[in-house]
């Protein structure tokens, strides 16, 4: 019998084998992959941030966790995406320079791909230029960028003058997030809103193109 004690467990173990038993048991359970993302996947992480953070765990075993994270999340991704909606604008998303961390932005891409959005995720230690260079070419209206340190937030900056070098502030709807982000942040670098999660990505993303 699965159970979300036993996702966390899996998850805060690095066990790939029992993450990925556990979301597909807790699927056929009927559970939501919402709700498995949500009382499984971000909890476990934040059990081993809180880990880390008191010097009760280290890099890798976080490095593992993350990847036992990614295994579940493929697992959901195919129920989020299978709605079959027509696509309703292109988003590009990213997690900015200098940071590698990418579950947030995953699930961001994710849901808004759920959402009917045609999402262009360039990945993560994304560069100013090219978060325009693709902005550009693919003509998309919203940005979406993801960022967890706070050292990195500066490049949420950079990357919001690099759209005023190129002539397409104010064109292109910006959207941040990531904790160490706050709304003052956005209003300061001129991004048009902060979102605190997933579901505040879309449901901003659906005012933009509106
Ligand atoms: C997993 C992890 C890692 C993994 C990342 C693997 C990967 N592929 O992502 C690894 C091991 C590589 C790693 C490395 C490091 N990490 Co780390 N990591 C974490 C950890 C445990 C979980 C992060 C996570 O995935 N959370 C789950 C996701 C789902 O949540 P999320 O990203 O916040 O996203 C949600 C929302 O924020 C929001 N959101 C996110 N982006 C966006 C974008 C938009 C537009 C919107 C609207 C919403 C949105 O929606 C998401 C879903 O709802 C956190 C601790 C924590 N509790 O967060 C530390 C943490 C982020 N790491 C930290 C640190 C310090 C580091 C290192 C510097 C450690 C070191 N000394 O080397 C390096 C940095 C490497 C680098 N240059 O980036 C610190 C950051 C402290 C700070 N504020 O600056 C944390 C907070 C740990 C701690 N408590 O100290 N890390």
């Amino acid at each position: 019998m699965a159970s979300y004690e036993r996702l966390l467990t899996a998850i805060q173990e690095g066990n790939f084998a029992g993450t990925e038993s556990q979301v597909r048991a807790l699927l056929d359970q009927g559970l939501s992959p919402k709700e498995i993302i949500e009382k499984g996947i971000m909890e476990a992480l934040d059990i081993v941030g809180k880990k880390f953070s008191e010097g009760e765990c280290y890099i890798p075993e976080m490095l593992v966790s993350a990847k036992a994270s990614q295994r579940g999340l493929e697992i959901v991704k195919p129920k989020l995406v299978q709605s079959g909606f027509t696509p309703k604008g292109k988003i590009v998303v990213g997690t900015v320079k200098g940071d590698l961390h990418d579950i947030g932005k995953n699930i961001v891409a994710m849901m808004l791909g759920g959402a009917g959005f045609q999402v262009i995720d360039l990945g993560y230690d994304v560069a100013p230029e090219k978060f325009v260079e693709t902005l550009k070419s693919e003509e998309a209206p919203v940005l979406a960028l993801s960022c967890l340190i706070t050292t990195t937030m500066i490049s949420m900056k950079n990357t919001m003058d690099a759209l005023k070098e190129a002539g397409i502030f104010g064109k292109v709807k910006v959207m941040i997030g990531g904790p160490p982000t706050t709304e003052d942040f956005a209003k300061k670098i001129g991004a048009d809103f902060r979102g605190k999660d997933a579901y505040d990505a879309v449901e901003r993303a659906r005012a933009f193109v509106s």
